[in-house]
């Protein structure tokens, strides 16, 4: 307990997309495991905390009712709140896919700067299970996160819950890893001193546990 503590990670997470491609039925699904079918335009911020690889993370996800009908000051208050993005279309719906990839160059100029780490984006292609409506191929949606450095997942809200667990968990993996490069100078500003203390606590733990 004491050492998930130590790594306890705050993420806020913006979902982004059009309407109804499924931005609620995936929160939804990752919070309770459960896909109801209706979720109504409820704007929310839910929160969540489990373990993600043995660590301790909160997830603040930010479930917005529609990104593109909300006006500019709103947006700059999610872009500058999340430390990821979440953008969702449907494999069904060609318009939302051509919304997500619009949104992805206006993310990484708000939020990119030169010499940091990239903002953790994933783009996920949601209703997997209704490929006989498919309109936007698998290889569509992976050239585009390619090209802009994002993660890529197809999954189904409604049919499974695995492939959601993946896109958050993943999500916060990558949050958790631009944090670590980026607080490098940070933690020598802190001095090597307590890097030694708590390091040589790690050690002595270990050695302990190995007795
Ligand atoms: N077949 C199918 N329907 C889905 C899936 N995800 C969401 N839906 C349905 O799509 C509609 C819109 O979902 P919702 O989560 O409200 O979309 P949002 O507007 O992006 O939040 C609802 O009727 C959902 O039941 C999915 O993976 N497969
Ligand atoms: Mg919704």
């Amino acid at each position: 307990m004491g050492m998930n503590c130590v790594f306890k990670m705050d993420a806020n997470i913006v979902m982004l997309g059009t309407g109804n491609v499924g931005k609620s039925a995936l929160t939804v699904r990752f919070l309770t495991r459960r896909f109801i079918g209706e979720y109504g335009h409820i704007e929310s911020i839910y929160s969540h905390n489990v373990l993600v690889d043995g660590r301790e993370t909160a997830f603040n996800i930010w479930d917005a009712p529609c990104s593109q009908c909300c006006e500019s000051s709103r947006q700059e208050k999610q872009a500058q709140w999340a430390d990821g993005f979440i953008l969702v279309y449907s494999i069904c719906d060609r318009a939302s896919f051509n919304a997500v990839a619009r949104m992805v160059p206006h993310i990484r100029a708000a939020r990119d700067h030169a010499g940091a780490e990239k903002v953790p984006i994933v783009i996920v292609g949601n209703k997997r299970d209704l490929h006989h409506y498919r309109t936007v191929s698998s290889e569509e949606g992976r050239l585009l996160a390619l090209g802009t450095d994002c993660q890529f997942y197809e999954v189904s809200a409604a049919e499974n819950y695995h492939g959601v667990l993946m896109v958050f968990h993943g999500l916060a993996e990558r949050i958790r890893e631009a944090r670590a490069a980026g607080r490098k100078p940070a933690a020598a500003a802190a001095g090597i001193k307590g890097i030694v203390k708590s390091m040589s606590a790690v050690f002595a733990r270990k050695r302990t546990e190995s007795l």
